[in-house]
């Protein structure tokens, strides 16, 4: 069974643009992902450690046969065939890429948490997604993507590109 999943992308290391599109190419050559859409890039300020490069940031809406955890695999997979190397938590990496919300599901064990636990704070992640599902109702919150972007305090700042 085919299953809708939204992916957070996100780099602040080497050429962050080229990082991010070629991590697109690897999903979309992914024998069982097809990428049905991604939104705008956008470029954003850190959340975490000030004394790193801003963002970019980029949600792409996938269709999958996978399950949450061979999905997650794959998504490390891509990862380390680009050379991440894991340090601090929160600081800058050469690509990121975390499973935001996959179909309604809800899922939370050690390895796995969805909807991703920090989509609700986060503008680099809610305003991509905001382009692409403004109606999803979040499987937690209640709340549509569109109304949880407006109850954001205003802080860290983010630039569609
Ligand atoms: N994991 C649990 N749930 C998930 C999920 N839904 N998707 C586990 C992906 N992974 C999930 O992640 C550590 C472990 O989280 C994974 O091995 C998986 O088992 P990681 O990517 O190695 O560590 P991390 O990214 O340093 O920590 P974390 O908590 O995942 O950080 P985030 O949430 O990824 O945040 N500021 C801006 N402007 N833009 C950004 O993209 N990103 C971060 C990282 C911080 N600040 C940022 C940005
Ligand atoms: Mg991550």
């Amino acid at each position: 069974m085919s299953h809708l999943a939204y992916i957070g992308i996100g780099s602040n290391l080497g050429t962050p643009l080229e990082n991010c599109q070629r991590s697109l190419n690897l999903l979309e050559n992914h024998p069982e992902i097809s990428v049905l859409s991604r939104s705008s890039f956008y470029e954003t300020e850190p959340i975490g450690p000030q004394d790193q490069n801003w963002f970019l940031n980029s949600v792409a809406e996938i269709s999958t046969d996978m399950e949450p955890i061979p999905l997650l695999d794959a998504l490390l997979a891509i990862e380390v065939a680009m050379g991440r190397i894991r340090k601090e938590r929160w600081g800058p990496r050469i690509i990121d890429l975390d499973i935001l919300l996959y179909g309604n599901s809800v899922i939370k064990t050690s390895r796995l948490e969805i909807p991703h636990p920090e989509i609700n704070r986060r503008r680099f992640v809610l305003a991509p997604l905001a382009e692409l599902v403004p109606k999803l109702i979040h499987p937690t919150a209640r709340k549509t993507i569109q109304r949880l972007l407006s109850e954001l305090p205003e802080d860290k700042k983010v630039v569609r590109l």
